[in-house]
């Protein structure tokens, strides 16, 4: 960890999105052959990785990635470094399932201690139900583990916080250097409509392509002012519709495989809650009317107990 540098932006918080877990395939002539050397007791292929949500790059605040597998497997400590807009990953091959630790180095501008997380790498399909197994068994017989995360940058240093702000620019405003590197002085000083994931939880739905998040309110920048008041830029998607710009906090607005986290997984989630909440108010009531009927019974008992002689 570097020593700290600059001040810290107080009052900020900046988020980032990704995606981390773990796609296991079986060995199969047709689909995954096993390649040569690999052990006879070896069942499936599997990676671990970490990336950015809709594949956009990370490395600008993820440095390193420290991977520790089982101990069965040779080497089992990995580092990983970070290649620009690269997935942190290993690829493996094995017959059992463990808990992966992978511990995230930041860059040294973040001058932020590492932190570690815990994934199970999943092999076989896992749910409640046997229709829940199988509806994981993807083509192939793939089983995927994937997890939606939210990195958050508590009151960054400010050559840091430059950095996090400094894309999601459109192309003709953008004076990016590569990514990482630099901070301090020259970096841009966007406005909130071009810089998503810096955005004010207040700061309004911009063409329903910015995600408003408790966790992501940003509400000065680092002179003090209001990033909200600033000049609204048009905002430009650079990529597919649904694609999210580059150093921004967003999420795409709909699926496509291999992205299985956006706005509209996020709709569906909470629309299984609302209808989770309504099933649980229903039982709810339901056992208010007989906790009633009973209350009603045992008085009627009492006063019958207390006539008799
Ligand atoms: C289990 N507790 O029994 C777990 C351990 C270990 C998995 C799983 C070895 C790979 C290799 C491998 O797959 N270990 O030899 O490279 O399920």
């Amino acid at each position: 960890m570097a020593p700290p540098t600059g001040k810290r932006v107080k009052g900020v918080q900046i988020f980032r999105p990704f995606v981390y877990g773990t796609t296991a395939r079986p060995f199969d002539e047709k689909t995954n052959p096993k390649p040569p050397g690999i052990p006879d007791d070896h069942t499936h292929s599997w990676t671990v990785f970490i990336k950015g949500i809709d594949d956009v790059d990370i490395t600008y605040w993820l440095r390193r990635v420290q991977f520790k597998l089982h101990e069965s497997i040779p080497n089992h400590v990995r580092m990983v470094e970070g290649v620009k807009g690269q997935p942190f990953q290993i690829h493996e091959t094995g017959w059992g399932e463990f808990e992966i630790t992978m511990k995230l180095y930041y860059v040294p501008e973040s001058s932020e201690k590492p932190q570690t997380l815990y994934h199970h790498l999943r092999l076989h399909p896992f749910g409640r139900t046997e229709e829940e197994k199988e509806a994981m068994r993807l083509n192939g017989g793939e089983v995927i583990s994937w997890v939606y995360e939210e990195q958050i940058f508590n009151e960054p240093y400010e050559p840091f916080y430059d950095i996090l702000i400094s894309g999601a620019l459109p192309p003709s405003a953008s004076t990016l250097k590569d990514g990482g590197g630099g901070g301090g002085s020259g970096a841009a000083t966007p406005t909130s409509a071009n810089t998503p994931g810096a955005s004010s939880s207040k700061g309004g739905n911009k063409k329903g392509h910015e995600r408003s998040h408790s966790r992501a309110s940003v509400s000065t920048n680092k002179d003090g002012k209001n990033n909200n008041e600033s000049k609204e830029e048009p905002f430009v998607i650079q990529k597919s519709e649904g694609g999210v710009l580059e150093r921004s906090a967003m999420i795409p607005l709909v699926n496509r495989p291999g992205q299985p986290f956006s706005r509209e997984t996020e709709q569906l989630e909470i629309q299984k809650l609302k209808e989770a909440k309504l099933k649980v108010d229903e039982m709810k009531k339901q056992m208010m009317e007989e906790l009633e009927k009973k209350q009603k019974r045992l008085e009627a008992l009492r006063a019958e107990s207390a006539k008799a002689p």
